[in-house]
């Protein structure tokens, strides 16, 4: 049995996800972290805080998102190559830093076991409405996906606290109830990760989620996360693995699989991520409990309808 569950969705065979999910986002974390195998931590290592002098003004981080970002030449071949890009410098250290104690304040009363998480930040703050919809976030998006118009389909504020474990392993696709492959999502860390820290890792490939298709996944207990590892591994996948710098910002398909290291430093990990998918998409048929409460974001929008509320709203790119 998984405590974090309900007697409906504890219901059927582990891999039996069709029950829709009965409570909020925060529980939905509770239980997914649940699913990652191996212990958090026994000991912390200590990093010192970022020391920036002089923080730039809410409007000076609002006019830096507003502008483009000059892709690296390769990263649109790289990321159609691999699932996933990491790109330095997307934002300046200062808005990082603005950014991690705006989120760090609106965080302040949320609770979690393993990482406090909160999802449409944006429809509440302006200075992470400005990260979340920005052109330089947005446009690098439409750039990678290379598609047109994008949607946005959530942020998500993610604090992993000190000796929180492991994200498990997983791709999106799994988990967004949108039936487009064209939906990314950015990870960007208001804090360098160091690799103690759990920055986020990808399995390399646009094509590897196709080897770990077929394992059944687990609502109960480790043993997806498990497989998936090992079935990576087995097939000699590359896992890029990397410390993100105080600014990097990484950009993955929803094919892209993924995972994150506990956090085994003294201090919070910090993450604004979001998602964007290419307009026209459709909410799948048969939406499962994988997907949380999903109306939260795309209200009014039945199965297989097309997903276009106004809080999906096309993002300037
Ligand atoms: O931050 C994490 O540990 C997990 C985040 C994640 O899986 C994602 O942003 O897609």
């Amino acid at each position: 049995m998984n405590p974090h569950l309900s007697a409906t969705t504890a219901a059927g065979e582990a891999d039996d996800v069709a029950p829709a999910w009965d409570g909020d986002n925060g529980q939905w974390w509770d239980w997914y972290m649940s699913l990652a195998a191996d212990e958090a931590p026994t000991s912390l290592v200590d990093v010192p805080a970022v020391e920036l002098g002089s923080l730039p003004t809410e409007d000076a981080v609002v006019a830096e998102l507003a502008e483009p970002y000059d892709l690296p030449a390769g990263a649109v071949e790289s990321f159609a190559a691999d699932g996933f890009v990491v790109l330095p410098r997307v934002v300046s250290p200062g808005a990082a830093e603005l950014l991690r104690r705006r989120l760090a304040d609106l965080l302040a009363t949320t609770g979690g076991t393993a990482l406090r998480a909160r999802e449409m930040l944006w429809l509440e703050d302006p200075l992470v409405s400005a990260a979340v919809l920005s052109p330089r976030i947005a446009g690098v998006c439409a750039a990678l996906l290379e598609v047109e118009t994008l949607r946005l389909y959530h942020d998500s504020a993610l604090c992993k606290e000190p000796g929180a474990g492991r994200t498990p392993w997983h791709h999106d696709a799994h988990h967004f109830p949108l039936a487009s492959h064209d939906v990314i999502s950015t990870w960007m860390p208001l804090q360098p990760v160091p690799l103690a820290m759990g920055p986020l890792a990808f399995a390399r490939g646009m094509d590897t989620w196709r080897l770990v298709a077929d394992l059944p996944f687990d609502k109960i207990g480790t043993s997806y996360d498990r497989r998936v590892a090992e079935g990576l591994r087995d097939a000699g996948v590359a896992v890029h693995e990397e410390p993100f710098a105080l600014g990097d910002v990484s950009f993955h398909s929803t094919l892209c699989f993924h995972t994150a290291g506990a956090n085994a430093t003294t201090r919070s990990r910090m993450v604004l991520g979001a998602t964007y998918y290419a307009d026209g998409a459709r909410v799948v048929d048969h939406p499962t409990m994988v997907s949380g409460d999903w109306q939260l974001f795309v209200p009014d929008t039945a199965p297989g309808e097309v997903a276009a509320s106004p809080r999906n709203p096309v993002v300037t790119t």
